[in-house]
């Protein structure tokens, strides 16, 4: 993995191709973001001078459209252990002890291992990536988040040949997180990838977001993200992260089999049963905006389904 260091990025060079400026974006106005981020998250975020200094562009995805506000990225969440009011997950969410936090690698792995969430921040460079996040409830953010790439972590752990997919556990503490005192869903949060998917360089293991270390909201101190999919696939609050052979059955697999699917890309020929996907909201803008094909990643994800029918492998 190349690590950026914010001294070799120029404007420019962010434009040589559009691999490195997913990586880059969010140096181009924040020279001070990648270089506060070593190994802990950034103690102070820049975005608050950026946006005050009149020569500092806004910082945009590799699309050209602007952050999410802070606020919104913050402030607007779905979390449904604590509750499905995506208004009062912040406030509900405070109290929560995302320190001490254990999470354990293994299933048809050479080497599993439980790591503190130090140990992980210790052990892989954090980076920054701008990533559009769509909702499959047809909203949209664009989110400057840290982290280091889930592959960085397969790699080390090793998996079998027999390993075909990856698990991922969220944690259960229904005295901590209310939603789990309901019976609507069957916790704890699961999700699931193909070794292929969890392989590709744009899938995050994301342990911040605007500089600073993950809010407890956005799924502290650890979670996924997997931009060219529908955001439930972005699992938060990760305890357990297992290769497996088998397809793992997800919380909304589960819960709504002929709504949600294993793949969940995004998709805007692919309707919801309930509502077209061929459209977004995002957030912070008066117009709806057309949907794109894997959300914009076709070029980075599209041979990965080369072949498949995407309506029936939804
Ligand atoms: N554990 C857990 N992870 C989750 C969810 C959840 O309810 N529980 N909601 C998902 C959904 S539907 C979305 S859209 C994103 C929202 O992430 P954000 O609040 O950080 O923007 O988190 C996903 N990850
Ligand atoms: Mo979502």
């Amino acid at each position: 993995m190349v690590k950026i260091q914010s001294s070799e990025i120029t404007p420019e060079q962010t434009y040589l191709d559009r691999r490195t400026f997913l990586r880059a974006a969010g140096a181009v106005a924040g020279a001070g973001v990648l270089a506060a981020c070593g190994t802990q998250p950034a103690a102070e975020s820049t975005s608050t001078e950026e946006s005050a200094t009149p020569s500092v562009a806004v910082r945009t995805d590799e699309l050209g459209d602007p952050l999410t506000p802070h606020e919104a990225v913050t402030g607007y969440n779905n979390y449904y252990e604590f509750t499905t009011d995506k208004e009062g997950v912040a406030e509900l969410a405070k109290e929560f002890r995302a320190s001490p936090w254990t999470v354990e690698v293994g299933g048809l792995v050479e080497s599993p291992r439980k790591f503190g969430i130090e140990d992980l921040l210790r052990a892989f460079d954090q980076e920054e990536r701008i990533y559009r996040l769509r909702c499959v409830e047809g909203w949209s953010m664009v989110i400057p988040w840290l982290g280091f790439p889930l592959a960085a972590l397969i790699e080390q752990a090793g998996p079998t040949g027999d390993a075909r997919y990856v698990r991922f556990e969220a944690l259960l503490d229904p005295e901590q997180m209310p939603g789990q005192k309901g019976r609507w869903f069957d916790w704890p949060y699961v999700e699931g990838l193909r070794l292929d998917e969890a392989m590709n360089d744009l899938t995050l293991m994301a342990t911040g977001v605007y500089g600073k270390s993950l809010p407890n909201q956005n799924g502290a101190p650890l979670r996924l993200v997997v931009p060219w999919k529908y955001g439930f696939k972005s699992i938060k609050g990760i305890v357990r992260v297992d290769l497996v052979a088998e397809p793992p059955t997800s919380l909304w697999m589960e819960a709504a089999p002929n709504e949600y699917g294993f793949y969940a890309n995004v998709n805007p020929t692919v309707d919801h049963p309930r509502w077209s996907q061929a459209s977004e909201r995002r957030i912070g803008e008066a117009q709806r905006r057309a949907t794109l094909m894997f959300n914009g990643y076709e070029q980075e994800v599209g041979a990965l389904y080369a072949g498949m029918n995407l309506r029936a492998n939804f």
